[in-house]
């Protein structure tokens, strides 16, 4: 992949997707497929038929344009591509290098950064790819040849302990779980984990922040390879300046993983000191979260870690997914229009309106409340654990996942919290109001809910009760907020 950003700037166009168009398209690609296995086709209808009927607020989703979506049901997907641009292992690549070299310049636009990768198939191959870039830059080259390295599948820990001696024992400092950071950062059930010495910091138990202080400390305690910053469940900014800084003085690799909050810096939400790209010597990000581009991952770097990078395929990915890529690219010349920047601030206002509907009805928000795209509700003020709070959401309709909270006393299954985000239901349209009534919708469910007794007569994390009627009254409120803002409008399949 090139690593400059020397060419002219792509033209974006303005046109939006025609929704007459888009249905002639999705209901000839059904008929198409039906003709196949009609009970695929009959779930793809299905999948569109409850997402537009759901109070969709997972703070990881939300809907791709058709435009992005079709583009992905293309005979790209059968093409090899193992390489990179203009230097595949594979005859015939013409057209795979235009839409991974289009990706790849809308990318490095977009944030303004110097190289960009997007062969990555998720957020956790996208760590990967630059943990493995960080440690062949800056690991010397016998220390991985003494490592001996066998099948993946067959090393035990005990070799993952050799490995890591052979690599020099080298460590990793990020975000504890429980305080919202993500699993990929060094955590046991991840191969980060396995990888490197791991440690965390948490936010301040007081108010919920993240403790740069605190961070700095044990920086300095720990002296990382990488100090690795991002969240997938931290409901504030984060001053990459100040955490440039921190890796800085103790010789650490700065990687972000802005999955979560992608959208919001593309969008130029998130700008100065809270933009990652200018201060992280590595960046990684899924392009289908609040960026609203396919399931995918991408990687943007600093000059000198783009020739590991782009090794990234075979070295820990499979082959490219070039329909993807080219859904990629379709997606990031769509967030480089003016329209994204506005969305990605209803995104941002739309989550603090959740924020205050929710405390002004009584909920206990993580922080006292956001500045980014979610809110993290400690539902324990309800009396319920997260996996109570969670079923009796989604009985009501209203989609949400439960998440742990800092020192969480009900662990990572059940938790204490519920994780709410607005990316989605922005993409439909909804603004302040129809959030705030959602707030109303929620707080309501949540104050009708109360556990009930395990089968043994012990309290039980996981059974609950609402009062009667409260579920499906929500259901009908939730429509009328649906109706309103229809999911792909026009876009009929019959
Ligand atoms: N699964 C994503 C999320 O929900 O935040 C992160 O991997």
């Amino acid at each position: 992949m090139t690593t400059d950003a020397t060419t002219s700037p792509t033209t974006v166009p303005d046109a939006v997707p025609d929704a007459v168009a888009a249905s002639a398209a999705y209901r000839s690609a059904l008929e198409v497929i039906g003709a196949v296995e009609p009970r695929v086709a009959e779930a793809i209808g299905a999948e569109l038929a409850d997402q537009r009927a759901s109070l969709k607020l997972i703070a990881s989703e939300n809907y791709a344009s058709p435009a992005v979506l079709l583009t992905m049901g293309t005979w790209l997907s059968d093409k090899y591509a193992e390489g990179t641009v203009g230097h595949r292992f594979y005859a015939g690549c013409q057209n795979v290098d235009t839409v991974e070299a289009l990706a790849a310049e809308h990318a490095r636009e977009l944030f303004g950064a110097p190289h960009a990768y997007v062969q990555p198939h998720s957020g956790i191959d996208a760590n990967l790819v630059a943990f493995w870039a960080v440690l062949a830059s800056r690991v010397e080259a016998p220390a991985l040849e003494r490592a001996g390295v066998r099948h993946v599948n067959e090393l035990t820990d005990a070799d993952w302990r050799e490995l890591r001696r052979a690599l020099g024992d080298q460590r990793m400092l990020g975000m504890s779980l429980d305080a919202g950071g993500h699993l990929t950062h060094g955590f046991r059930p991840n191969i980060s984990g396995k990888m490197f010495e791991q440690s965390s910091y948490g936010t301040d138990p007081e108010t919920g922040l993240l403790d740069y202080a605190a961070v700095r400390d044990r920086a300095r305690e720990f002296r990382p390879l990488i100090l690795m910053a991002g969240y997938s469940a931290y409901p504030r900014r984060v001053d990459f300046a100040v955490m440039r800084e921190i890796a800085d003085e103790v010789g650490a690799t700065l990687v972000v993983d802005m999955a979560h909050f992608a959208g919001l810096v593309a969008g130029k939400v998130f700008t100065g000191d809270f933009d990652p790209v200018p201060y992280a010597h590595v960046v990684t990000t899924t392009t289908h979260k609040s960026l609203r581009g396919p399931r995918g991952g991408m990687v943007l770097a600093q000059p000198e870690f783009a020739d590991a990078v782009d090794r990234g395929c075979p070295m820990v990915l499979g082959g490219p997914l070039p329909h993807v890529m080219a859904a990629k690219a379709v997606a990031l010349a769509e967030a480089r229009r003016p329209a994204f920047a506005a969305y990605a601030q209803a995104v941002a206002d739309n989550a603090q309106s959740l924020a205050e509907g929710l405390t002004r009805r009584g909920a206990r928000l993580v922080t006292g409340g956001t500045d980014n795209h979610l809110v993290l509700i400690d539902v324990s003020g309800f009396g319920l654990t997260g996996r109570q709070a969670e079923s009796a959401l989604l009985d009501a309709g209203v989609v949400s996942n439960r998440n742990a909270v800092p020192a969480d006393p009900n662990g990572a299954w059940y938790t204490s919290g519920i994780r709410l985000g607005t990316p989605a239901l922005t993409s439909r349209g909804f603004g302040a109001a129809e959030f705030d009534r959602t707030a109303e919708l929620i707080v309501d469910v949540l104050s009708a809910t109360a556990p009930t007794a395990a089968r043994d007569g012990g309290a039980s994390k996981a059974r609950y009760t609402t009062a009667d009627g409260v579920a499906a009254r929500t259901r009908v409120a939730a429509a009328e907020l649906l109706d309103a803002h229809p999911l792909y409008p026009g876009l009929e399949l019959a």
